[in-house]
């Protein structure tokens, strides 16, 4: 019989501006409000994690440096504080999010606890540690080895899933989880957030990322520069990180009044609720979050058609799906949403609808415990 005693649950994630950290603080959060007991384990207070919220907690590793490394190790410092919160917390549970090195430490962190205080491993798959890493010979026989030790293996894409076993050769059961997004209140109004941007009838164009090589962040501003009436839009870039390597790629396009950047946005909704339409240009992507925050808004988005967007945004229902690589596409499918306020408006709020449906919260934080139950 499945017992409905809250678990303890041990999440690490990279703290860092990524999806994969927001997605598994949001995830943390919301198995507390259930109920159940967090605890963060990680080098840094995940980006999103909120302060003294209830049954949430934050350990700390601490790496030290020495000089005899060439290359500091975070691998033993971190199994070393999961088998020990895992032993002091009686963990039943550990969800590491994204396989390196994180499965690994997980791993190596039960090895080194008695058989009666070894967590379940659940370990869940986000994208570049199957896409890119996964190709690299250095690292791929350990990720297939750690995911085949874990106790159940998830991924966040059907995409991602066979990529994961045409990759990484693993071929043992990965379920299928997609991501959520609950979005907060948004502190300020939309004609403020507009007022701030000194916007007056441009559709607001937004895009938010990491800026990650693999985001083509070029692609973005070239397809931009490529938008006519060039008077009709802003593109405002929520960058997750320093934006001045591509300050020259903007003034070389002539385009330094079409173009506005806010980096490390903590209230992420004032933007999403003042956008108008969302512009994605990655060449790889094995969900984009960022699409999904968009739709929870109303705000549909034109993207690159690779990876599981596909299965985020149904293009010409929900947004807009253009071939990869292509400036002249994505800039006309720009333009044509631009010059229709009518057809955003109809993929908004069908977007907004498919967001709800597929991508709550409420639909996907119960797969998770669910999942952990069922490994216990
Ligand atoms: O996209 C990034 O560079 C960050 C990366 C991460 O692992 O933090 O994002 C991945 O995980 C997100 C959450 O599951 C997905 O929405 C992103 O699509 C995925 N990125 C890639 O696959 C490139």
């Amino acid at each position: 019989m499945i017992s409905a005693r809250p678990l303890r649950i041990g999440i690490t994630c990279y703290p860092s501006v990524g999806g994969s950290g927001v997605l598994a603080s949001a995830l943390g959060h919301e198995l507390a409000q259930r109920g159940h007991e967090v605890h963060f384990i990680s080098y840094g207070r995940p980006f999103r994690m909120q302060d003294n919220a209830p049954r949430v907690h934050f350990h700390p590793v601490v790496i030290n440096d020495y000089g005899l490394f060439k290359y500091p190790d975070y691998t033993l410092p971190l199994s070393v504080k999961m088998a020990e919160v895992s032993r002091d917390c009686g963990l039943d549970v550990l969800h590491v999010h994204y396989a390196v090195p994180h499965a690994t430490a997980a791993m190596l962190a039960r090895t080194m606890l008695p058989p009666k205080l070894r967590p379940r491993v659940v370990t869940t798959l986000h994208g570049t540690d199957t896409t890119l890493l996964g190709r690299d010979t250095g690292y791929q026989p350990a990720i297939r080895h750690a995911l085949t030790c874990s106790d159940a293996v998830t991924a966040v894409s059907h995409w991602l899933a066979a990529e994961t076993r045409r990759l990484i050769e693993f071929h043992q059961p990965i379920e299928v989880i997609h991501n959520f997004f609950s979005p907060r209140k948004p502190k300020r109004t939309r004609a403020e957030v507009r007022g701030e941007l000194g916007l007056k009838d441009e559709v607001l164009v937004l895009h938010l990322s990491n800026l990650r090589p693999v985001k083509r962040i070029d692609l973005l501003l070239d397809a931009a520069a490529r938008i006519r009436p060039r008077e009709s839009f802003k593109l405002v870039i929520l960058a997750g990180d320093d934006f001045t390597p591509f300050v020259s790629h903007v003034r070389r396009l002539g385009i330094e009044d079409r173009v506005l950047v806010r980096e490390k946005v903590q209230d992420i909704e004032d933007y999403l609720q003042a956008a108008d339409l969302g512009l994605f240009t990655s060449e790889s992507e094995s969900f984009c979050l960022s699409i999904l925050e968009a739709m929870c808004f109303g705000c549909p988005s034109v993207s690159t058609r690779v990876g599981g967007i596909p299965e985020v945004i149904e293009s010409e229902k929900s947004g807009v799906l253009v071939p990869p690589g292509d400036a002249d596409a994505l800039a006309r499918a720009v333009e044509a949403l631009i010059a229709n306020p009518r057809r955003r408006a109809v993929l908004g709020r069908a977007a907004q609808k498919r967001a709800r449906a597929l991508f709550s919260a409420d639909e996907i934080v119960p797969r998770y415990e669910e999942l952990y139950r069922r490994v216990r």
